[in-house]
């Protein structure tokens, strides 16, 4: 593909203290863990592609989506990529709802973590923002 931005869009979907994240399968970040999310495709709104790429990796329905930041991120390896990345937090709409690894092929699995005892290593973007100490929990 043709080397130019692209636009990313992950969600902070919260559970009390946890967040969801998952260890990627994929040429960028292999193995490391991170959101949800994907690319944002022509036509949608932020909300949209969160809930959208929510449901295609796990399965899981989102509400109250908000925005919270953007990043503009470059990554050398393994190929030059430049993606402005839009992060949002949801609430589960169920609570109860179960994550599904549904594209085992970008994804190990995932799982709930601890705000305060995130796993290793995470995704570099996502490690960047927790040492800035963003935290993506509303203020109490
Ligand atoms: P798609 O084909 O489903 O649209 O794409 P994807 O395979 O699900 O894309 P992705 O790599 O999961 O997400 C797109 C880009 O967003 C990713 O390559 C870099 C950027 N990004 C960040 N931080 C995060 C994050 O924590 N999680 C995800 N999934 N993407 C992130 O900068
Ligand atoms: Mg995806
Ligand atoms: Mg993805």
């Amino acid at each position: 593909m043709e080397n130019v931005p692209r636009v990313g869009v992950a969600v902070f979907v919260l559970r009390g203290k946890t967040v969801l994240l998952g260890r990627r399968r994929s040429s960028i970040g292999d193995s490391t863990y991170a959101l949800p999310g994907g690319h944002l495709e022509f036509g949608e709104s932020f909300e949209e592609c969160a809930a959208r790429e929510l449901k295609e990796e796990t399965g899981l329905d989102i509400q109250k989506t908000d925005f919270l930041t953007a990043t503009n991120t470059i990554f050398k390896e393994p190929k030059p990529a430049q993606y402005v990345t839009i992060f949002m937090r949801a609430m589960l709409d169920n609570p109860q709802q179960v994550p599904q690894t549904l594209e085992p092929d970008k994804c190990y699995g995932w799982d709930w973590y601890n705000w305060e005892d995130l796993p290793n290593p995470l995704f570099w973007p996502l490690e960047k923002m927790v040492q800035s100490g963003f935290n993506p929990f509303p203020a109490e």
